[in-house]
């Protein structure tokens, strides 16, 4: 496999970040049930008051999500999520010195945020739905890759693979060939093993062991495992109660080299985050 040599300064928009160093990517959820607590105003400024408290607790991304991707969650219309999602984009570009990220898979999303700040594309789906690849390139900006087979609805019922690593590393790199095809140059791309999407327990394990295997597609990686079951499965603990597995896995996936850290718990990751290279930056 040929390996893309490239800069580590990613443009993000009107931003630039520089992948020599490892970054937290806060998650920003706004789905209804997110910032139940008030009408469309007070959701709003809840949400972009989490956005601030993330961003001084040192997060460089801002992962603003309209659609859960939760298995059985309820699916939205593109003008739903965009309702959800574009006034957020909107006031975190105008307000905080962030690169926002979107996650969705969605092309009108994609464009309507673009236009109005959003630095990156964060896409579960791997930019497969229709339209998705055209609205993505059309955008310029850089976009995450996830593994994920099926859709959220039915994706962990008996996910199979002969070997997960190998599996997750040759879609990857088939979406990678998709997005060059449509102008998407793998400069511009950043790679994620999807933790938790069509994947079991032994599957996640097996592939967070293996993940240095992914680094021979070239590009930087983002890992999200914060929370997730994954954590519950493997210590036996309710989601309230993974904070302590979320980090170890954080540190660890630093350590194996990945880029981008996406979590719910900015301040806890920042520390990892600091620890690690105050070792790795010692004599
Ligand atoms: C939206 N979302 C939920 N989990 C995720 C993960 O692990 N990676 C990325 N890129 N997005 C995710």
């Amino acid at each position: 496999m040929t390996l893309v040599q490239s800069s580590t300064r990613l443009p993000c928009g009107n931003r630039v970040l520089d992948l020599a160093h490892t970054h937290v990517m806060g998650i920003l959820n706004v789905t209804p049930d997110s910032f139940s607590d008030g009408g469309r105003f007070s959701q709003l400024d809840a949400a972009l008051k989490h956005a601030e408290a993330m961003v001084s607790a040192g997060a460089t991304l801002i992962d603003v999500g309209g659609e859960s991707t939760r298995p059985g969650a309820r699916a939205v219309s593109p003008l739903e999520e965009l309702e959800r999602v574009a006034p957020i984009v909107e006031r975190l570009h105008r307000e905080l010195d962030v690169i926002i990220s979107v996650d969705t898979s969605t092309p009108a999303v994609m464009r309507e945020s673009a236009r109005l700040g959003a630095g990156l594309i964060n896409d579960v789906r791997s930019l497969r739905r229709d339209g998705a690849l055209d609205a993505a390139a059309a955008t310029g900006l850089p976009v995450c890759l996830m593994h994920m087979l099926g859709e959220p609805g039915d994706m962990q019922d008996n996910p199979h693979y002969a070997d997960v690593t190998r599996e997750v590393a040759d879609f990857l790199a088939e979406r990678m060939v998709q997005c060059g095809a449509v102008g998407i140059p793998a400069e511009r791309i950043i790679l994620d093993p999807g933790f938790g999407f069509a994947k079991n327990l032994q599957h996640n394990l097996s592939l967070f062991k293996h993940m240095e295997a992914l680094h021979a597609l070239g590009r930087p990686l983002l890992v999200g495992v914060s929370r997730k079951s994954m954590i519950g499965q493997a210590l036996n603990r309710p989601v309230g109660e993974r904070l302590h597995g979320g980090l170890a896995l954080a540190a660890l996936a630093m350590v194996k080299g990945a880029r981008i850290l996406r979590v719910h718990d900015v301040a806890e990751t920042m520390d990892v985050v600091r620890m690690i290279t105050a070792v790795e930056s010692a004599e």
